[in-house]
């Protein structure tokens, strides 16, 4: 899908559990500026339904599993994150919409920048124009 990637992560397990690590600058394709978490989502509660104009994410479930619905307007696409060495990268202009956090659900977030709502787009007419323009279709 357009603007939609996945990163295996290294991993290291043994007898004691498992170990991921992060190395910023050269595991992550993007200068990350900010790191959030999201938990205790109950599972009827969805959360995004919104795009970005510009920004970078990778999403990671640390803990449990969470359903992602992803759409560039030509393709939609629902992704099941429940696995902590897999991180999903959304570009700019997808709609996401993040649902089914399973109990004790931990989504892990890296993003190319700080907080800023005018990135935001949460019309989806306003979004839906500029991926048209964007991708096509
Ligand atoms: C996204 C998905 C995956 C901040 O003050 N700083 C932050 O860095 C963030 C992300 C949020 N906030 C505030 C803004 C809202 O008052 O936290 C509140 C909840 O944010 P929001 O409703 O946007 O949360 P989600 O889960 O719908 O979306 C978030 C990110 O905002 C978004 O960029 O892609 O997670």
């Amino acid at each position: 899908m357009l603007n939609v990637g996945f990163i295996k992560l290294r991993h290291f397990s043994d007898g004691r559990g498992f170990l991921v690590p992060i190395e910023l600058g050269s595991d992550i394709p993007f200068n990350v500026k900010r790191i959030y978490y999201i938990g205790a989502v109950d599972h009827d509660v969805i959360r995004g339904r919104h795009a970005h104009k510009a920004l970078h994410q990778i999403l990671i479930c640390i803990s449990g599993s969470v359903t992602v619905t992803l759409d560039n307007t030509i393709e939609k696409q629902e992704i099941v994150l429940d696995d902590p060495t897999i991180g999903l990268h959304i570009g700019p202009l997808v709609w996401r919409e993040m649902a089914k956090f399973s109990v004790g659900a931990v989504l892990l977030v890296l993003a190319s920048q700080h907080y800023d709502e005018s990135d935001y787009l949460r019309s989806y007419e306003v979004f839906q124009g500029q991926a048209r323009r964007l991708f096509g279709g």
